[in-house]
């Protein structure tokens, strides 16, 4: 199915009135609004191709209806998502969850529906039907090089269709890890991942960037290999200036304080990509904001300060990405919700006084330094949010139309009621 503009007026025509009367009353509060209106126009938050089907829990999965089966679907789902909120305009692809038969006929697709390729994903976290050597003990890390020629190889095969696709990034995640002390030499596993990963580095392109993301935990809950934000810190180091840390937020240790760690990434010039989600315990893939809106704010006031201090553009300085999983709700609603909960904690951060910020802090102003930030944080950027979609051509309220428009209904009709999306 597709969404026409006039479905978008067509949603947006009795709304409007209710929408200029809150609008008009923060732009009397708010005078940078204009800034921040053009600023929300051009942020664009990646979707992750493999969260666009109902993931399952550790104990079962109950797979929804109308699940994109193929990788044409799922770049439409995006599609279906970038037309109501005109800020989903990019797909993250995991592969080989995601099959490119004719990258060229992907890539007219998603232009045609206004979405570029973000990071690439590669996959060896699992076993695939056709592989020679497995990966129960790990693949990068390997004790044995067989199998971590195998992993550099589909790396490897990995940036070739991320350059057919016109992606710019490839994203490392490994499961690999121990279970048990004395299981691994901690300092030859690492030393296994700097050699496979230097040899996937040697690979990309000139334009591109490698993502190092980390994990304190899970799969395995004695020592993962790159558990932390200094572990990968220190490969992106040593491996050149291509390659960057990736934040997931939920793979910290429960109260890390991730607004902190993102801000000295950004003071090195090492932070690359952000993966989205919110969580209560360990990696919830929770929909953005849903637990912490505050620590989400936090972490965007961060965010800005220490781009702006690197002078790199909020919109492409970083590659903004949503890693979500959902097993209750519509994926396709979720997704909404996160990025306006993302574009909602980076409207308000960008409300803050940055130099009456600075003052405070200078005068060891904990009140006055406090104040500050909360006083951006309990700003309703709402109708600023809805501005910026209002502006760019999207519905000013993109749950309500997904509903209106029977949408979960309309793709049960296109593709039945027994589908299951690849992914996790
Ligand atoms: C691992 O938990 C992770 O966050 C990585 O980004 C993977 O690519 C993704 O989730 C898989 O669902
Ligand atoms: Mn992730
Ligand atoms: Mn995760």
């Amino acid at each position: 199915m597709k969404i026409h503009n006039q479905d978008i007026e067509s949603h947006n025509a009795p709304r409007i009135a209710k929408h200029q009367r809150a609008f008009q009353y923060i732009r009397s509060e708010v005078p940078e609004v204009e800034a921040v209106i053009e600023r929300l126009q051009q942020f664009q938050i990646a979707i992750p191709s493999w969260a666009l089907g109902t993931g399952g829990t550790r104990f079962g999965r109950f797979s929804g209806k109308g699940e994109p089966g193929t990788l044409e679907q799922k770049i439409e789902d995006v599609g279906l998502l970038h037309a109501l909120n005109q800020s989903s305009g990019a797909i993250s692809l995991h592969i080989p969850w995601d099959n490119v038969d004719d990258a060229t006929k992907v890539k007219e697709l998603a232009s045609s529906l206004g979405l570029s390729f973000d990071a690439v994903n590669s996959n060896t976290f699992q076993d695939q039907d056709a592989q020679e050597l497995s990966y129960k003990f790990g693949s990068l890390h390997h004790v044995d090089p067989a199998v971590r020629k195998q992993a550099v190889q589909h790396n490897i095969d990995v940036i070739n269709r991320g350059i057919e696709l016109g992606s710019k990034s490839l994203t490392v995640w490994l499961a690999d890890g121990s279970s048990f002390p004395g299981q691994l030499n901690f300092r030859e596993a690492f030393q296994n991942t700097l050699s496979s990963l230097q040899e996937i580095y040697a690979h990309l392109p000139e334009d591109w960037k490698l993502f190092v993301e980390y994990k304190a935990f899970e799969p395995f809950f004695y020592s993962m290999t790159i558990g932390d934000w200094g572990q990968s810190l220190l490969l992106a180091n040593k491996l050149g200036p291509k390659a960057y840390t990736l934040v997931d937020l939920g793979h910290h240790l429960p109260n890390a304080n991730i607004e902190q760690i993102v801000s000295l990434l950004l003071m090195e010039g090492k932070l690359g990509g952000f993966h989205f989600n919110d969580s209560k315990y360990s990696d919830d893939d929770l929909t953005a904001g849903s637990i912490k809106p505050y620590q989400l704010f936090l972490i965007f006031n961060e965010l800005i300060d220490g781009l702006d201090h690197l002078g790199w553009d909020h919109a492409t300085g970083l590659g903004w990405m949503i890693d979500a999983s959902h097993n209750m709700k519509d994926p396709l609603v979720d997704l909404l919700q996160s990025v306006e909960a993302i574009q909602i904690a980076y409207a308000q951060a960008l409300l803050v006084n940055r130099s009456a910020l600075k003052q405070a802090q200078a005068k060891n102003d904990v009140v006055g330094a406090q104040e500050i930030l909360q006083d951006a944080f309990r700003t309703d950027v709402r109708p600023i949010v809805a501005e910026a979609r209002l502006r760019s051509g999207a519905a000013l309220q993109p749950v309500r139309m997904f509903n209106d428009l029977e949408i979960r209904k309309r793709l049960i009709e296109e593709r039945g009621e027994n589908t299951v999306a690849t992914g996790l």
